[in-house]
């Protein structure tokens, strides 16, 4: 799994109000309205308004990114939340959230990143959140999914679950991996079909992109939509001009995230 870097996360903190133009302008959704979408809330089920939330910076692995947990907290209170980091990192950083009464904890080590809601005890999963959030972005976008073609590039974690929430709702679901094994597997799950990346992406206007890879501008279809959680997000100008391209390095799976785990507490 792709880990973010310190200048991936950089630019977070004070471009909230530009995900959110850019969200509003290609799906008509804002950031709340997305993640109900994603997760089939209806806005009764979760606000996310003055619930208390802490992010814990956690120093295992490769250690802590910086500015990672102040730009999850950043996107916590873009919905509304109370949200702040934990002064120290780790088990003491969790206890300290505990504490100050948080009911949603933010924490990622290099495999997981994880919401947890306190009352509840259940965790939302950034991997599930970002394939739903990337999904209902496209959806939006498209103006509806039922019976239209959709490429996914990259079979992982993200774009398998996004391939399985898309052929639910009647898509037509294409998958493309450079690891064509995993491809095949996802793809039965999924009840989708396989292809290679370049003619699939020369024949689709529609690209969930779950990969690191790179597509050159010249292989995409003008006035295609690519719902891009890959990272790193390494889109061409030529590529940008002719596509609709969403993505962002956090907003959308953190925001996805902080609303199903806020749900988990108003719906039993
Ligand atoms: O606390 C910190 O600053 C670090 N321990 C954050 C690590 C962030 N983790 C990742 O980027 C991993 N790839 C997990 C993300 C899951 C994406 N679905």
């Amino acid at each position: 799994m792709t880990r973010l870097t310190d200048e991936m996360v950089r630019g977070v903190i004070g471009s909230a109000d530009a995900v959110d133009s850019m969200l509003s302008a290609a799906t008509g959704m804002n950031r709340l309205e997305l993640a109900l979408d994603a997760l089939g809330l209806a806005p009764g089920d979760a606000d996310p308004r003055g619930v208390k939330a802490s992010a814990v910076p956690v120093t295992s692995g490769l250690g802590v990114i910086k500015k990672f947990s102040e730009s999850v907290a950043e996107v916590a209170g873009k919905l509304g939340m109370d949200a702040s980091v934990t002064r120290s990192p780790d088990v003491t950083g969790f206890s300290e959230a505990l504490s100050s009464g948080s009911e949603v904890i933010f924490m990622a080590d290099d495999e997981t990143f994880m919401a947890y809601n306190v009352r509840a005890g259940r965790c939302a999963n950034n991997s599930f959140c970002t394939a739903a959030g990337y999904a209902s972005a496209l959806k939006g976008a498209a103006g509806g999914l039922g019976g239209k073609r959709v490429l996914v590039i990259g079979a992982g974690r993200v774009g398998s679950i996004a391939a399985r929430i898309m052929s639910a709702q009647g898509a037509e679901v294409c998958i493309a991996d450079i690891d064509s094994e995993r491809a095949e597997r996802v793809a039965r799950e999924a009840g989708a079909s396989v292809s290679g990346v370049m003619e699939a992406v020369a024949s689709h206007d529609l690209i969930l992109n779950a990969s690191p890879a790179h597509i050159p501008g010249s292989a995409i279809r003008p006035g295609s939509i690519i719902s891009s959680p890959g990272i790193p997000h390494t889109f061409d100008a030529e590529a940008r001009s002719k596509a609709t391209i969403i993505h962002d390095p956090l907003d959308i799976g953190t925001s996805v995230m902080a609303v199903q785990c806020v749900s988990f507490s108003r719906r039993g």
